[in-house]
């Protein structure tokens, strides 16, 4: 008995290895058709850590086999000069706004409404929306008559028509929303004539090229001259998906460094980059066109750069609680 059990154990590792292989062969086959869709990850965490960890062990989850490096259809990455604020891709529209708003309970609630034709038909839209931070009541944005329930910690009521992708016939509804402590941001809602579907959101201080493709201001380096950027977004098949940026065409570059920062001298730093990080007030510099050599970059706001004199350390910018 005790043998032909074992016979069937390596049966099944046999055959568990013939599936693994197979698998492989076909993620392969996947990643060869240029066109990856990354999925973003669940949380908006650094994106950069764990990509790089997720080493070279065979695993047979389908997802797992994705490669983490994924880049645009056209296969070259986009061209910083050609992006450009949000407001600047907002079409001229005045929505109606209502508000009602009790300043002792720090209440808030706007009603929005308007006519815009979203899908390209020619035929407007019934456009409305109630922003509110109060509990009670339900906050919402409605598309002739598809409504989608919202969240919203802090609105100003603003609404907007954008869009997002001069290559489709659509506009996007957009409307804002302060965050819960001061992290202001953009949601984005598309109507395609039979859904009313949430994007999701981007910072107030990203940017865009009008063309599905987007900057958050978090992997943006904003204070070098000139300006680079860490990873960016495109927008496919309704969902913004991050791209990873090659970052080694910055290194051992020569830039100027502008605005305020931290600076710790160090000689030396690794990917425990972190651990040299303190907020005192005494590690703050200004910087004014100060010629600056990038040596690493942990993340678009934690740079390990060289100085004029010689001098390296760790450069990072406080990015908010
Ligand atoms: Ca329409
Ligand atoms: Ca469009």
């Amino acid at each position: 008995m005790m043998k032909r059990g074992s016979i069937i154990l390596i049966a099944c590792i046999l055959l568990s290895c013939i599936l693994v292989g197979c698998k492989s062969e076909k993620s392969t086959e996947d990643s060869n058709n240029k066109y990856v869709t990354n999925k973003p990850e669940p949380t908006e965490a650094v994106p950069t850590e764990g990509a790089a960890e997720s080493g070279s062990e065979v695993v047979d989850s389908q997802s797992q086999q994705e490669p983490n490096l994924s880049y645009s259809d056209n296969g070259s990455d986009p061209d910083i000069k050609d992006f450009s604020k949000l407001s600047n891709y907002f079409k001229d529209y005045d929505f109606a706004v209502t508000s009602n708003v009790n300043e002792d309970l720090y209440i808030k609630i706007y009603e929005v409404s308007g006519n815009y034709d979203l899908n390209g038909d020619g035929i407007k839209e019934n456009i409305e929306a109630v922003l509110s931070n109060d509990y009670d009541v339900n906050s919402y944005v409605k598309v002739n008559d598809i409504i989608v329930e919202v969240y919203t910690d802090n609105p100003t009521g603003e609404v907007k028509i954008i869009d997002l992708d001069s290559n489709d016939s659509y506009l996007e509804l957009a409307y804002f929303d302060d965050g819960p402590s001061g992290d202001p941001h953009y949601k984005f809602f598309r109507y395609n004539g039979e859904e009313l579907i949430a994007l999701g959101e981007m910072d107030i201080n990203s940017i865009m090229d009008g063309r599905g493709r987007f900057i958050s201001w978090f992997d943006l380096g904003v204070n070098f001259k000139p300006p680079f950027y860490t990873s960016w977004k495109e927008l496919v098949d309704n969902e913004f998906i991050h791209r990873d940026h090659d970052l080694d065409q910055y290194i051992g570059k020569n830039y100027e460094l502008c605005g305020s920062g931290y600076f710790v001298p160090l000689d030396k730093v690794s990917e425990d980059y972190y651990e040299y990080m303190t907020w005192d007030f005494e590690t703050m510099r200004d910087f004014e066109a100060t010629p600056i050599k990038i040596l690493d970059i942990y993340n678009a706001k934690t740079i390990f750069i060289e100085l004029e004199d010689g001098q390296k350390g760790l450069l990072y910018f406080w990015v908010g609680d």
